[in-house]
């Protein structure tokens, strides 16, 4: 697209809201594997743009309709939390559909708050981990299943199995031959799938308004570096708790990212892993039931499994769902989490133990 085409789109959707100003400034925003977001800055405030992709999530409305349902009863029976919705536009409407384009959504920046790309501290570990079980326990009084299912299947393992199992047969087979090695690798945890299996059998554990992309840039934080509340509503679905706190595991306890080429560095940083534990059972404690609590360390090879088999059946069918920026990108991707997935089996009997401790005890 143009600047000229481009700066006639943003106008187009910010007339949509009345944010008629002469002199608006769109800057490229986080770093989103799916959604493309950016900061829009005019005299008067800032503002986030974003454009949902319609191929991952193809019924956009269903992310309106759930986040509406969820500001409803929040603002009902528990006026005090700082929900974070998308503004209405002077037609009533959540999202703007510009033809050929698709669908835009406009969030206010929260004044005085801010995000974060990376966990360095354990207290902002618990901070987070803290907001994200506060979300699940102020919802826990609404029936999850009033919820649309956005992306369906999205965290069940048993069907992200099967999909890498279809990759390796009909994938590219000159990848295939070159990741022989870690295909062989994520074959090997099948433990974890039956696991899983035997989770979703067993009726004491809930479904629950589970945010299911709990990453630390999903989480507003204030100037004292106290988290205010979470973001990015758009995978809000009934879920199993393990999604929330194994996504955290995933993306809190080692110092790199998913995208770290060098895998010496991936460690797991125990005290960041007390500090999830403290935050999310300070919330969610007396929610969780036996059978539940009893998972809380599988969470983290569930989720860090599930993102590996992910990833690795995306480079296998060409890169298809997240995009490459090199070649090999998804490949790379997948062998770190595998690295990850490793690193945290080897502390299992250690980081389980932190878990039947009380919450006040566990000080990082
Ligand atoms: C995607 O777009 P982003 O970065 O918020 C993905 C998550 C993955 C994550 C891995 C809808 O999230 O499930 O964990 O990439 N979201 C979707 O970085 O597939
Ligand atoms: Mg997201």
């Amino acid at each position: 697209m143009t600047i000229q085409a481009c700066s006639n789109l943003y106008q187009s959707i910010l007339n949509e809201y009345g944010l008629k100003e002469e002199s608006v400034e769109v800057q490229v925003f986080g770093s989103g594997l799916i959604n493309s977001t950016w900061k829009v800055t005019t005299p008067e405030r800032e503002y986030i743009l974003q454009r949902i992709n319609d191929t991952v999530f193809n019924q956009p409305e269903d992310i309106a309709n759930n986040v509406s349902l969820i500001a409803c009863y929040l603002k009902e029976q528990h006026p005090d939390y700082t929900f974070v919705g998308p503004i209405t536009s002077e037609n009533g409407k959540q999202m703007i559909y510009e033809e050929g384009e698709g669908f835009f959504r406009i969030y206010p920046f929260v004044a005085g708050s801010h995000s974060k790309n990376a966990v360095e501290t354990p207290n902002q570990a618990y901070e987070a981990a803290r907001q994200f079980g506060k979300f699940t326990r102020l919802l826990a009084g609404m029936d999850s299943v009033n919820l649309t299912i956005t992306i369906p299947f999205f965290h069940d393992i048993s069907l992200r199995y099967k999909q890498f199992l279809t990759s390796i047969d009909n994938g590219n087979k000159s990848r295939l031959r070159e990741a022989r090695c870690l295909v062989q690798t994520l074959l090997s945890y099948t433990d974890i799938i039956s696991e899983y299996e035997r989770i979703t059998r067993d009726t004491e554990f809930k479904k629950r308004v589970t945010h299911h992309d709990t990453k630390i840039s999903n989480v507003l934080f204030n100037e004292n570096e106290k988290a205010i509340c979470v973001i990015d509503l758009d995978t809000v679905m009934p879920g199993y708790f393990i999604s929330d706190v194994g996504d955290m595991m995933r993306t809190y306890l080692s110092p790199t990212t998913e995208e770290e080429k060098d895998f010496s560095l991936i460690a797991i940083r125990d005290e960041f892993y007390k500090a999830i534990v403290k935050g999310y059972c300070q919330e969610m404690k007396n929610e969780l039931t036996p059978s539940e609590s009893k998972y809380f360390f599988y969470s983290g090879k569930f989720m860090i499994y599930m993102q590996a088999l992910r990833f690795l059946t995306d480079h296998l069918n060409n890169d298809i769902y997240y995009g490459a920026k090199y070649p090999g990108h998804n490949y790379v991707r997948a062998a770190n989490q595998a690295k990850l997935l490793e690193k945290l089996i080897e502390k299992e009997v250690l980081l389980a133990s932190y878990q039947g401790e009380e919450p006040d005890d566990l000080n990082q």
